[in-house]
């Protein structure tokens, strides 16, 4: 494959770059004072995520901060069940709230074939941010991104997070037929979602699955591993060199069977993932990325740093790009994350 010339590229595409190229997940958001204010100017979540304008200013504020090496979309994994229209709303302090699907009725009442024109502001956003890093930040890649299948489908069956999705997973067991229907639409419209990003300007791409970890290892084959997979297939016979990442959040073991039996370009490690073990156990053909502790960036310090240091002991001489093991959390100091930027910077 050709050199990619921007450094998060390389890595992600399989090079050993050295310092590491980063950027950390959730970056723009609730931490920044300046996307506080953005925020309240919008009102609602989904509007911000909607008006193009607003949402790619959001985007790139962290990189004026810190100057990542990737800024990511700034949307949400539910903007997709919202465009194939589920009701949602994000309620103040409680997170989204969508009107749960538990029957083939429910499934029903999606629209798949209205997504494309709901999620054009999204695309035109990416559009805008992939000029707007050409202007601002060259050398600075692009991540569009989307749940995984079954991430997502969490969601649509619960209808709320923060627990630990019984009814979703009840469903899988109980009446796999209709939780597989909801799954393979979720794969269907995923990759054209996913796609349309590339095709608006997205340099990679990446699939959270931020649930996986609650699943039995049989169940996490057949909900996580072979949806992502099919993604994977789908989105590799049109961009064939799109550098993809997936995040299996608590796979703990399964971690290189993911990498192996999906075919992403990179894994990302979370927090509770020893590197040293990833660093031999994931093939050296397929790049790390990860896995601070968010909670050792609102702590800051020196004990940050001997983490932050840690982690870049291991995947030294490998493809790897910094990053936290989930997203950064509201209390994060902002001059944490300066300090940590130096740190990877020195590699
Ligand atoms: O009030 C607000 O300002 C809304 C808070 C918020 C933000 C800033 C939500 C609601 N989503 C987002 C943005 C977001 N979400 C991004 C954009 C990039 C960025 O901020 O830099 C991305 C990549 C996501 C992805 C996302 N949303 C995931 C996967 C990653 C992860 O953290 O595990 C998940 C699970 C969601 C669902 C979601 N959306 C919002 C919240 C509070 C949640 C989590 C709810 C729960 O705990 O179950």
């Amino acid at each position: 494959m050709e050199n990619a010339p921007k450094p998060l590229l390389r890595a992600l595409s399989g090079e050993a770059v050295w310092p590491p190229p980063f950027w950390l997940m959730r970056q723009a958001g609730r931490y920044l004072p300046e996307y506080r204010a953005l925020r309240a100017q919008a009102g609602d979540f989904i509007r911000l995520c909607t008006n193009p304008a607003l949402a790619a200013e959001v985007t790139l504020q962290p990189l004026r901060r810190y100057g990542m090496d990737g800024a990511i979309l700034f949307s949400d994994i539910l903007m997709l069940p919202w465009a194939m229209g589920q009701p949602l709303r994000y309620a103040e302090g409680e997170g989204p709230l969508l009107e749960p699907i538990r029957d083939a009725e429910g499934l029903a009442k999606l629209d798949p074939a209205g997504a494309a024109a709901r999620l054009a502001p999204i695309y035109e956003t990416v559009s805008r941010v992939r000029a707007g890093l050409a202007q601002e930040a060259p050398k600075a890649a692009l991540i569009g991104f989307a749940g995984s299948p079954f991430t997502v489908a969490c969601y649509m069956v619960e209808g709320r997070g923060g627990g630990e999705f019984a009814h979703a997973r009840r469903m899988a067991y109980a009446d796999p037929a209709l939780f597989g229907k909801l799954i393979r639409l979720l794969v269907d419209s995923t990759t054209e979602y996913l796609l349309a990003q590339a095709e608006a300007g997205a340099e990679a791409l990446m699939l959270f699955d931020s649930w996986a970890g609650l699943l039995s290892p049989a169940q996490f084959r057949r909900w996580s591993i072979e949806p992502s997979a099919a993604i994977v297939r789908n989105i590799r016979k049109v961009r064939p060199d799109i550098p993809l990442i997936g995040f299996p959040r608590l796979a703990g073991p399964l971690l290189p069977e993911y990498a192996q039996r999906t075919g992403v370009s990179t894994v990302a490690m979370d927090t509770a993932m020893d590197p040293r073990w990833a660093a031999t156990a994931v093939p050296a053909e397929v790049a790390l990325q990860g896995n601070l502790d968010p909670q050792a960036v609102v702590a800051g310090g020196a004990a940050m740093e001997a983490e932050a240091r840690s982690i870049l002991a291991a995947m030294r001489g490998r493809p790897f790009v910094f990053n936290l093991g989930h997203g950064i959390v509201p209390p994060t100091p902002p001059e944490h994350v300066a300090a940590l930027a130096r740190v990877i910077r020195m590699g």
